[in-house]
C-alpha cells in the first residue's frame, strides 16, 4: 500500500467562478480516460456540473468529486465552488485536500473576488501551483496574468510552463523544469527551438536561483556546480512550495488541451502525496499522522442528498485503511456507522470499491444513520477529532413563504434536508414575527436553497423579506398605582401596588426590585406583581413589540386578608405598567447592525455616501493593498436587501459581513408610521 500511496495525489481546484475549474478537471477526466466523451460547461454536459440547477447556470454551485489515473499515479480532485457565497464548501474542502491546484483566467488575470478566494486558500497553508487558463483567447496575455498574480498575491512566483504565443498563434510551451519545447500542433516534445533561447536561459536561471536561495543546502550546490539536476530542482521546488516560500506558475488552456497533460505530468511530480503531508490537527493540540498503519479515521468534507438514493457523506480517509463494511464511531454524535459500500465519486456516477483505501481518498458511502458534514468518524479506541475551520456567519436572511397554499407544512422539512448539506445555512423561525428565516452567505446561496428545493421536492418557495424585530422602551422616571378589587357574592379580588418605573441604559434588560416594608404586601404575592408587570411589558404598548430597558422598584401597596390572591395581584401589576408606560415616554426601538463592508478604494466614496443614505454612520475605514474596509452601523430595516445593492454598485467585487449590534431609537417620524401600520394589523 506504501508504493501505491507515494503515487497518489489528492487536491483542490480553486478559484474564481469562470476561470476554467470545471473545464480543466473535465479535460482531466477526457485525458486520462476516465470519461470517453469530453464535457463542455456551455452545453451543459459535463460530468461534474451535473446538478439541474449547475445545468441551467452553465456553472459550478456544488463542489464536483472525481478520480483518475496518469501515468500510473492516482488523483482525487475536487472542484471546489468558486464564489463566496459557497463558502461553507470551500473551508472544508480546503481541510481535505493536500495541495491546491489554483486556477485563473488567463484574460483577466487576478480578480478581486479571486483575491478573497486566495486569502482563504493562504489560510489553509497548503502548497499551491497556480494554472494561467485561457491562453488559448485572443486577448490572452500571460505577462499580464502573472504581474497581476505578482502584484495582488503578495507571494514569490516561479514560472515552470513558459508559453509561447497565445491566441491563434498559441504554439506551445517550454517547461523550464527540463527545458523542453511542447508543440501543441504536433502534440509532442521538441528540443528548444534556437529563437527561444536567449529568453529561456534568462527564465532558467531565475528559476534555478530563486529555487537555490530557498535551501542553504541547494545554494551551496548550486553555487558549486552552477546549476541544479531536475530532481534537485523538484525537491527543492516541493519543499519551498510545502514552506510556502514559492509558488510555481504554469499556462495553458484547458479547452484546447494545451499544455494539460503536461500539467497532469507536473501534478505528479510536485504535489504531495498522503504520506508528505502534514499530520492533521485535532482538537486539544491532538495530532494524526496521515498514516496508512494508523487508526482508520476520517473527515466527513460534505453531505449530498440524492432524492432517490438519500444520504451520501464525502469522506476523506485521514488515516489508516477503510473498506466496505468497516464499522467507525462518529466523534461527534457517538453513532456507530457502518460502511455498507463504499464508492469513488465521479461526478454523479458511483465508482464501487471492493479493496482497502488509504489516506487521501475520497469517497462516498450512503444512508449512514447519524453522521453530518464536518464530522469525525474513527476507530473506537481513537480520540481524534479533526479541528475544523472557523466558519464564516450568514448575513443574509430571507423569510420563507409557500407559493402554493397548503405547501406551509412541507417547506421546513424540505429546507432542513438541504441544511444537512450545508453548515453555512440556518433556519429558523422567529417566534415573535412568526417568520420562517433561512439565512446563508449572499442572495445566490438562498437561491439556490429555493432552487433545490423546487426540482428535488417540488416545492414552491418564495423568498422575502423578513419583518423587523422592533422593541419598546421608556424615557422617563414615574410613579403609579395598579388597584384591582373586584366585589362579587362571594370571593373578591384585591391586589393593590405602587411603583416606581424608570429607564435603564441600552441592553440593560429589566430589573425588579422589592422595597415593601412592613408587610404591606404580603410575601407570596410579590413574585405576582413582577409577573404580571413583565407579562404586560412582552405584550407592548405602542406598537405590540416587547418593552425592554426599564427598572421597577415596588414600594408600596395594601392587601385584603380574604379577597387578595396571586391572580389579583398579578392584574394589578399589570394594571400598574400600563399606566406607567402612559407617563413614562415610551419610544420605539430598532435592531442596528455593526457592518464591515470591503470594496475596491475605487468605491469607497459611493459606499460611504449609500451607508449614509441608509440612516447608517460611519465608524472608520482602513485602506490596505487596493481595498478599502469601512466599519460603520446601520439599522437593519435598511439593510434587507444590501446584497443586491453591494453587488451592483462594485461589480460584484464588494464583501459585507453584519452582526447585531444594539438597539436604537426609531427617529420619531418613522416610528409614527410603524405605530400606524401596527395598529391597523
Ligand atoms: N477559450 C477558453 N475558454 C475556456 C477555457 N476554460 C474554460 N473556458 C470557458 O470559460 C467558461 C467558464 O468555465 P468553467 O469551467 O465553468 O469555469 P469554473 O467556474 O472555474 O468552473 C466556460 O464558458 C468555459 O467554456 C479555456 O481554456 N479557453
Ligand atoms: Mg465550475
Amino acid at each position: 500500500m506504501l508504493e501505491r500511496l507515494e503515487r497518489q495525489r489528492t487536491y483542490g481546484l480553486v478559484g474564481h467562478s469562470g476561470g476554467g475549474k470545471t473545464s480543466l478537471a473535465e479535460m482531466f477526466l477526457f485525458l486520462s480516460k476516465a470519461t470517453d466523451r469530453l464535457g463542455k460547461v456551455e452545453q451543459g454536459n459535463t460530468c461534474l456540473d451535473f446538478e439541474p440547477e449547475e445545468v441551467k447556470r452553465r456553472g459550478s454551485i456544488q463542489p464536483g468529486f472525481a478520480y483518475i489515473q496518469w501515468n500510473k499515479h492516482e488523483h482525487y480532485l475536487v472542484d471546489l465552488p468558486g464564489d463566496l457565497n459557497f463558502s461553507g464548501d470551500i473551508q472544508y474542502l480546503l481541510t481535505s485536500v493536500d495541495s491546491v491546484l489554483f486556477v485563473i483566467d488567463g484574460l483577466e488575470g487576478i480578480k478581486p473576488l479571486s483575491k478573497r478566494i486566495w486569502a482563504e486558500v493562504d489560510k489553509s497553508g497548503l502548497p499551491v501551483l497556480i494554472w494561467v487558463n485561457k491562453v488559448d483567447l485572443e486577448r490572452a496575455n500571460f505577462e499580464h496574468s502573472y504581474a497581476s498574480i505578482q502584484e495582488n498575491l503578495g507571494i514569490k512566483t516561479v514560472v515552470l510552463f513558459w508559453p509561447v504565443g497565445s491566441g491563434d498563434d498559441f504554439k506551445g510551451v517550454v517547461n523550464l523544469l527540463d527545458l523542453k519545447f511542447y508543440d501543441f500542433q504536433q502534440k509532442k516534445t521538441l528540443p528548444l527551438p534556437a529563437e527561444l533561447k536567449q529568453e529561456v536561459t534568462t527564465l532558467r536561471t531565475s528559476l534555478l536561483e530563486d529555487i537555490a536561495e530557498t535551501s542553504e543546502e541547494l545554494m551551496e550546490k548550486y553555487l558549486e556546480q552552477g546549476s541544479l539536476n531536475e530532481e534537485e530542482l523538484l525537491k527543492g521546488l516541493k519543499s519551498a512550495m510545502a514552506k510556502k516560500e514559492l509558488v510555481p506558475v504554469v499556462a495553458g488552456s484547458a479547452w484546447q488541451e494545451q499544455a494539460v497533460g503536461l500539467l497532469l505530468d507536473l501534478i505528479n511530480q510536485i504535489f504531495f502525496s498522503p504520506l508528505e503531508r502534514p499530520k492533521w490537527q485535532g482538537e486539544d493540540n491532538t495530532s494524526l499522522a496521515s498514516d496508512p498503519d494508523g487508526p482508520a479515521t476520517a473527515f466527513v468534507c460534505k453531505t449530498m442528498i440524492d432524492p432517490f438514493a438519500g444520504q451520501v457523506s464525502v469522506l476523506r480517509v485521514l488515516a489508516g485503511k477503510i473498506m466496505p463494511d468497516l464499522t467507525l464511531v462518529n466523534a461527534q454524535t457517538g453513532e456507530k456507522e457502518k460502511l455498507n459500500n463504499i464508492f469513488r465519486l465521479q461526478g454523479k456516477e458511483r465508482l464501487p470499491v471492493k479493496t482497502e483505501l488509504g489516506p487521501g481518498a475520497i469517497l462516498g458511502v450512503a444512508k449512514l444513520k447519524n453522521t453530518h458534514t464536518g464530522d469525525t468518524l474513527r476507530v473506537e479506541d481513537s480520540n481524534f477529532v479533526l479541528k475544523l475551520p472557523e466558519l464564516p456567519v450568514p448575513v443574509v436572511s430571507y423569510a420563507l413563504t409557500a407559493k402554493k397554499q397548503g405547501d406551509e407544512d412541507k417547506i421546513f422539512a424540505a429546507v432542513q434536508k438541504i441544511l444537512e448539506e450545508d453548515p453555512t445555512l440556518k433556519l429558523e423561525r422567529n417566534p415573535e414575527t412568526g417568520d420562517m428565516l433561512l439565512s446563508g452567505m449572499g442572495q445566490l446561496h438562498l437561491e439556490t436553497v429555493v432552487e433545490k428545493v423546487k426540482n428535488r421536492y417540488n416545492v414552491d418557495i418564495a423568498l422575502e423579506l423578513p419583518h423587523i424585530a422592533y422593541r419598546e422602551t421608556i424615557k422617563a422616571k414615574a410613579e403609579v398605582q395598579g388597584k384591582y378589587k373586584k366585589q362579587t357574592g362571594g370571593h373578591g379580588q384585591y391586589g393593590d401596588c405602587w411603583i416606581r418605573v424608570e429607564p435603564l441604559p441600552r441592553g440593560g434588560g429589566y430589573e425588579f426590585v422589592d422595597e415593601i416594608v412592613g408587610g404591606v404586601i404580603p410575601k407570596q404575592y410579590i413574585p405576582a406583581v413582577d409577573a404580571g408587570i413583565q407579562e404586560a411589558a412582552a405584550k407592548g404598548f405602542l406598537a405590540g413589540y416587547p418593552v425592554i430597558d426599564f427598572k421597577v422598584t415596588l414600594y408600596d401597596g395594601s392587601y385584603h386578608s380574604v379577597d387578595s390572591s396571586e391572580l389579583a395581584f398579578k392584574v394589578a401589576g399589570s394594571l400598574a405598567f400600563k399606566k406607567a408606560m402612559e407617563k413614562c415616554k415610551p419610544i420605539l426601538l430598532e435592531p442596528v447592525m455593526k457592518v464591515v463592508i470591503t470594496v475596491p478604494d475605487q468605491y469607497m466614496g459611493d459606499v460611504i455616501s449609500d451607508i449614509s443614505g441608509r440612516r447608517g454612520k460611519v465608524l472608520g475605514s482602513e485602506s490596505n493593498a487596493g481595498y478599502t474596509e469601512i466599519q460603520a452601523e446601520v439599522p437593519m430595516a435598511e439593510m434587507l436587501t444590501y446584497a443586491q445593492t453591494l453587488t451592483s454598485m462594485t461589480s460584484g467585487q464588494g464583501i459585507y459581513t453584519m452582526e447585531f449590534a444594539h438597539y436604537a431609537e426609531v427617529p420619531p417620524p418613522l416610528a409614527e408610521k410603524i405605530i400606524n401600520e401596527n395598529k391597523q394589523e
